[in-house]
């Protein structure tokens, strides 16, 4: 089947990538906000914050019928995560493909669930899966004066 966020866009888009409590507490923030630095994709949003369950409960709001749902909410409100802004030209898809299957077991390795955890239920960090979604997202997890516009030096070595 088609599936059009899938299929390497041509457009800037923006994704909101947040590393999930189990991630900061493995201290693994670092080396998940390298996969992302090193691609050559542009961070204009970065914090530490502990999210409130109405905020989860919003973010995850299509997952709200499924049984586990009370266990995600409980798990992403269960300390600090770190929340993230990237831009980039088919930024969405591909952040998607780094991060890896959502069943850490099934994920390639090289991605960072693959490389880097073993369950679903913690699996260390989380990728918009649309444009519209990457844009509400990064509404939602940010206020307006916490993102940053600027040209990266690299950026002539990164796009023609
Ligand atoms: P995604 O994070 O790869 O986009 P989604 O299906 O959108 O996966 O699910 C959101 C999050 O909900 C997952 O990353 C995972 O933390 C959790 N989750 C999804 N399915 C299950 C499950 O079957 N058991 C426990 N947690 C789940
Ligand atoms: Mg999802």
């Amino acid at each position: 089947i088609f599936l059009p966020h899938l299929v390497a866009s041509l457009e800037v888009e923006e994704t909101y990538i947040m590393v999930k409590p189990d991630g900061v507490q493995r201290g693994l923030v670092g080396e998940i906000i390298s996969r992302f630095e090193k691609k050559g994709f542009k961070l204009t949003g970065l914090k530490l914050f502990e999210c409130p369950k109405e905020l989860a409960q919003e973010h995850y709001k299509d997952l709200q019928s499924k049984p586990f749902f009370p266990k995600l909410i409980e798990y992403i409100t269960s300390g600090p995560v770190v929340c993230m802004a990237w831009e980039g030209v088919g930024v969405v898809a591909s952040a998607r493909k780094l991060i890896g299957s959502t069943n850490p077991l099934q994920a390639e390795p090289g991605t960072i669930r693959g490389d880097l955890a073993v369950q679903t239920g913690r699996n260390i960090v989380h990728g918009s899966d649309s444009p519209e979604n990457g844009k509400r997202e990064v509404a939602l997890w940010f206020k307006e004066g916490e993102l940053c516009q600027w040209t990266p030096s690299l950026e002539p070595w990164l796009v023609e």
